[in-house]
């Protein structure tokens, strides 16, 4: 239920039951990880592209799925998102090396919150991220409130999980949700050419880059200059940054092999 195809320098992984517009049940979450689990791993991986298989992205948890934690009488929902969401998400945000979401398609409950945890979002035109929790008397997860909080500010925030509005791509965008929307035909050319750019590019200089934004929202100016210093200092060590400076010098592309 997850396609991993392996490409020069970067992996596609793709959700895949289309007739459920990818909603998760066990076996995708356990395949997700699993994959996600091999890139991280894998050195000749250097950047991952998350996206969906058919007309959708993601709707969420599959909420036909017979696992009695999520369809019993009175459910534990919170050792669901203990056991696959909540380790998915922070898996994805420590990841080492930068993670872009393909939204295809409609991005509905958990499944528009997991593409708000990738590092860069581009969503087809015809895409819109639908917080559907309210609908069926949840609260927003998989780091919703958190992404929308940050992102957009407590009365979008609020206004979206409260009417789960369904929020087009192009307003995602101009909100500062996502990076950007695109054309539905030029989606994957787009991504493709990102992914591309990043698999050639100097992977431990992004992987600390992630680390120093994710520290931002809550450090003071003093921790985070501090903590600049600090990965500076290690980026600065690194062979890539060596190649750099020399391929700048002598106006020629830069070789980096991750070091
Ligand atoms: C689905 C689903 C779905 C099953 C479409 N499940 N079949 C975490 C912890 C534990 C438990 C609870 O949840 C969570 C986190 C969550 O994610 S909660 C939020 C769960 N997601 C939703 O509530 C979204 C439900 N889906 C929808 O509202 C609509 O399907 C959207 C707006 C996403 C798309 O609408 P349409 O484009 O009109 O498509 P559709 O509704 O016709 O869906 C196509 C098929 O996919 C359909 O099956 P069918 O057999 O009739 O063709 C749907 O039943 C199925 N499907 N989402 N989450």
């Amino acid at each position: 239920t997850v396609l991993h195809e392996r490409r020069d320098g970067y992996s596609i992984l793709s959700l895949n039951r289309p007739e459920r517009l990818n909603a998760f049940n066990e076996m995708q979450h356990r395949q997700l990880r699993a994959a996600l689990e091999t890139c991280g791993r894998d050195d000749d991986c250097r950047a991952i592209v998350l996206t969906g298989s058919g007309r959708g992205f993601c709707a969420g948890q599959d909420l036909s799925d017979r696992d009695p934690s999520i369809s019993g009488e009175r459910p534990d929902l919170g050792k669901t998102l203990e056991t696959y969401y909540n380790p998915l998400v922070r898996m994805i945000r420590g990841m080492p090396k930068p993670v872009i979401c393909a939204v295809n398609g409609v991005a509905a409950g958990a499944g528009a919150n997991i593409a708000f945890a990738c590092d860069i979002v581009l969503a087809a035109r015809s895409a819109k991220f639908i917080q559907a929790f309210s609908k069926i008397a949840l609260v927003p997860d998989a780091g919703g409130t958190y992404w929308l909080t940050r992102l957009l500010g407590e009365a979008r925030a609020k206004a979206l999980a409260l009417t789960a509005h369904p929020l087009p791509a192009e307003d995602a965008a101009a909100w500062g949700l996502i990076w950007k929307a695109v054309d539905d035909e030029k989606l994957m050319e787009e991504t493709v050419a990102l992914a591309e750019t990043f698999a050639a590019g100097p992977t431990n200089s992004y992987g600390l880059t992630k680390r120093a934004i994710h520290a931002a929202s809550t450090n003071s100016l003093d921790e985070q200059l501090d903590l600049e210093r600090q990965l500076q200092r290690e980026a600065g060590m690194s062979d890539d940054y060596k190649e750099g400076v020399s391929a700048f010098l002598q106006k020629r592309a830069p070789n980096y092999r991750r070091r």
